[in-house]
């Protein structure tokens, strides 16, 4: 117990309140299926891009003037929500060793819960905050571990660019690191928002049903060979290897949601008409690709070079209601 004090004595006399900002990032390949529930680590390696366009700010302040965590996300608070940022703050409580509550604000500059990954910007921010908050001075590669710990997707965006998670076989061993930085390969990704809402199935609960469905160990078996591929792809800027490896490897994990028990359908009517849609623009020329995250809304990415000519097309498809513009982008940074 002394010790303990001791630090809090300390520390209360330092400035225990930081910021951070964390882009949201899209999968290339997929994160769907835990191998452990409870350390959230994922059955498979993925790959992804942080996306400049979807971001979370975060503030988190220890003090003794809070008797409890207090949590406000986009200026509301939220008994789940919190509960859960709250657990995620005794993690970090833990590391460093101290027992102080905290008052969390968190923004997002998306609408949140509707499949745009509001989990991986929002605890990745709230990660590296807290952290610096509790004055941990942990690496890039802890912070990715620790982020993973609170949603596995946020690991993904604490390092630049592209990044992988490596699934690792136990906590320390499933980390995420940058493998290639934000201006490798110049890519644009839209983010093409159809009606939606707040989804009804979460994704921590969508994850758990993977593993009822019959191609989920044939999608595990072939995705190492898969993840490979994407990496050459990448490394040699080879777009339409990419982008047919990319759209495929997102059409695979929803059939294993479609085929789960019950059935895990993110999709609405609109997902498949701009998923068509860009199929017959690539038909006609026009060399773009679409991926989904657990939601309806398809992510668009071409060449920088054809990006003035996909934003006009898709200005006449009335099912997008809005589109986002991402390059690939920086993780999670500290504010001053
Ligand atoms: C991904 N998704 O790789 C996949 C693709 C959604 C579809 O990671 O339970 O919110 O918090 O660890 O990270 C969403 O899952 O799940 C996700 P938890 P998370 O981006």
């Amino acid at each position: 117990m002394f010790p303990v004090m001791l630090k809090e004595f300390f520390l209360k006399n330092k400035f225990m309140k930081a910021t951070a900002i964390a882009p949201s990032n899209i999968a290339l390949i997929k994160y769907w299926g835990k191998k452990d529930e409870k350390l959230r680590l994922p059955a498979n390696s993925s790959i992804s891009i942080n996306l400049s366009g979807l971001k979370t700010i975060t503030t988190v302040e220890f003090s003794p003037k809070y008797e409890k965590d207090e949590v406000i996300i986009d200026q509301k608070e939220n008994a789940k929500e919190g509960k859960r940022v709250s657990q995620h703050l005794d993690r970090i409580r833990k590391l460093a060793k101290i027992s102080l509550r905290a008052k969390v604000i968190s923004k997002n500059n998306f609408p949140k819960s509707s499949g745009l990954a509001s989990s991986a910007s929002g605890f990745a921010a709230l990660t590296l905050a807290g952290a610096q908050a509790a004055g941990l001075n942990l690496s890039q590669k802890e912070l990715t571990v620790l982020a993973r710990l609170g949603s596995g997707s946020a690991c993904r965006s604490i390092p630049d660019g592209f990044v992988e998670w490596r699934q690792g076989k136990d906590s320390q061993s499933s980390y995420a690191y940058s493998l290639f930085p934000t201006d490798y390969w110049d890519l644009s990704i839209i983010t093409t928002l159809v009606e939606s809402g707040e989804k009804k199935v979460s994704t921590s609960s969508g994850h758990q049903l993977a593993k009822t469905s019959h191609f989920f160990k044939t999608r595990l078996k072939k995705i190492n060979d898969k993840i490979v591929l994407l990496k050459n792809f990448i490394k040699e800027k080879n777009f339409l290897a990419f982008g047919e490896l990319v759209e495929k490897e997102a059409l695979e994990m929803h059939a294993i949601m479609l085929t789960s028990t019950p059935s895990l359908i993110y999709w609405q009517p609109a997902t498949i008409e701009v998923l068509k849609y860009i199929q017959n623009l690539r038909e006609a020329g026009l060399p773009v690709y679409g991926t989904i995250d657990a939601g309806p809304h398809l992510y668009i990415i071409c060449e920088r070079k054809n990006e003035k000519e996909l934003i006009n097309k898709l200005k006449k498809v009335e099912a997008i209601k809005k589109v986002i513009i991402n390059r690939p982008a920086p993780g999670a940074r500290l504010v001053s």
